[in-house]
């Protein structure tokens, strides 16, 4: 008898069931929106894909762990938080991806980062899988030791769902090296055993040379490779940048090393915006800052007079050639976009997960502004990320020289995957299209060799 299962949906179609499965999961269903078009073209004459509902099975993360956190505070209060590991897909190898502590998260923001991640993965040429993690935990304004405490105890129940070939966690907003460190200790302590089932971690135990700046440098490598693939560079180009975290300040950096001008970063609070370029030694300020002294963007202008706060405001609307969005998703709206193109934007690389709006990434497409997104311009994060397990896995550790090259090469290879499947071919690239298939290409066919599992 024949089947009557509709096996070749179409787009809207396959939509309509996303938003139905995951009801208000708006981050979600943004993330698999942005990526399923461009796959439905590309799998249109691939019936394979379809009889063997690949996108439907990413889209479907394997499992999603949700877990009470309950710890002290300086003050006896006992609290609780809620934690996630969200483990979307292990085709192609263990699951990979960050922690993000911050009291925007929850279970829609980590399933869309976990599919992002495996796109992401997938792009980087290694062996990983994606996954996302989190609390709704805010560490802002918590000691030392509250931080270290809630660390323990949410890896007192994580330690069990991860492992060097299981599961592999990283930093993401709001858990940098102290956290990682915390957890770290507590995972060797539960288990006696010291394994790297965290990347990110200090030098000192196991730690990858170049981890700290790589997601944000990697933002600029590609950035320099649209520029370079149109016979232009970031020497004497103006930059915007948003965030003043791990990506944002390290992006900062590298702009200015290839003798760009960064003239914004911002947080939750504002933006600051220096017309005289924000040079290493204001970086390094703003580090200390931000990882030391734990302090706001906005303490910047008492101290470098000529610049100025913006209040609540984000960069967009300055002037620029070069943007890089390094905070947070949706960062970026449809009529900043359209600021940034009237400004006379030339690209645009995405340091931040999935930053821009579906109608703000419309703007671009049209406006054909090159444009990187977060799952192609920040993989050089998890990149390296992966090099510290392979370090990790052979007790051996390589130097911050070599892997500088590497990530150079790596994010190299990330633009020539997107130029191959990207390029329109009337000398524009559309690296959304080449980001999301390339991406997905080698997860789809890793999958199709394990039937239906
Ligand atoms: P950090 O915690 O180091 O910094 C985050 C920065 O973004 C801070 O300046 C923070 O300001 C700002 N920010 C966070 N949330 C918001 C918000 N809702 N509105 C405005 N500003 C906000 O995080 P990272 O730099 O590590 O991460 C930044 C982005 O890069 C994220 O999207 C992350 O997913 C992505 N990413 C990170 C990678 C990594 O290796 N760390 C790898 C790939 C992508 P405030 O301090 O006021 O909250
Ligand atoms: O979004 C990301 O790629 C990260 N937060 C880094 C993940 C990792 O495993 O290094």
């Amino acid at each position: 008898m024949a089947s009557i299962y509709e096996r070749h949906v179409d787009f809207p179609t396959f939509m309509e069931g996303v938003k139905k499965r995951n009801a208000g999961q708006t981050e979600f269903i943004q993330a698999v929106q942005e990526v399923a078009q461009d796959i439905f073209d590309f799998i249109e004459d691939k019936e394979e894909y379809h009889e063997a509902q690949i996108l439907r099975r990413i889209a479907e993360p394997d499992r999603v762990v949700s877990f009470r956190v309950c710890w002290e505070d300086d003050n006896h209060n006992v609290r609780v938080q809620r934690g996630w590991r969200v483990q979307n897909n292990n085709a192609i190898g263990p699951y990979k991806g960050g922690i993000r502590f911050h009291p925007s998260v929850n279970e829609s923001v980590l399933k869309f980062l976990a599919f992002e991640q495996t796109f992401k993965n997938s792009l980087t040429g290694l062996p990983m899988g994606g996954g996302k993690g989190g609390s709704n935990f805010n560490p802002k304004g918590k000691s030392d030791s509250e931080v270290m405490r809630f660390c323990q105890s949410f890896m007192t129940e994580l330690y069990r769902h991860i492992g060097p070939d299981t599961d592999v966690p990283a930093g993401d907003i709001g858990v940098g090296g102290r956290e990682i460190g915390y957890m770290f200790g507590q995972y060797k302590r539960i288990t006696n055993r010291w394994e790297g089932v965290l990347t990110g971690k200090g030098i000192e135990y196991g730690g990858s040379q170049m981890r700290p700046e790589a997601t944000g440098y990697g933002a600029v490598y590609f950035l320099q490779n649209m520029l370079e693939h149109k016979g232009d560079s970031v020497d004497g180009k103006t930059a915007v940048i948003s965030g003043s975290g791990n990506v944002a300040t390290h992006a900062a950096e590298k702009i200015t090393q290839l003798g760009g001008k960064v003239l914004t970063l911002s947080d939750s609070g504002g933006f600051i915006h220096d017309p005289d370029g924000i040079d290493q030694e204001k970086i390094d300020w703003i580090k200390h800052l931000k990882n030391v002294k734990r302090g706001r963007i906005s303490e910047y202008c008492d101290h470098y007079t000529g610049s100025t706060f913006h209040e609540g405001k984000r960069p967009w609307s300055v002037d620029c050639d070069l943007a890089l969005p390094c905070a947070t998703q949706n960062e970026l709206n449809e009529d900043e976009a359209k600021e940034l193109v009237s400004n006379g934007v030339k690209a645009v690389s995405e340091g931040a997960n999935m930053p821009t709006t579906l109608e703000g990434v419309h703007v671009f497409h049209d406006a054909k502004v090159m444009y990187a997104p977060g799952k192609a311009a920040n993989a050089g994060g998890v990149a390296v990320s992966g090099l510290e397990m392979s370090q990790n896995a052979e007790r051996i550790s390589w130097n911050h020289e070599r892997l500088g090259d590497m990530l150079t090469e790596l994010m190299q290879g990330i633009h020539e995957k997107c130029v191959e499947y990207g390029d329109q071919g009337d000398g524009h690239v559309d690296y959304v299209k080449g980001a999301n298939i390339a991406g997905f290409k080698k997860v789809a066919d890793a999958m199709l060799a394990f039937g239906v599992v």
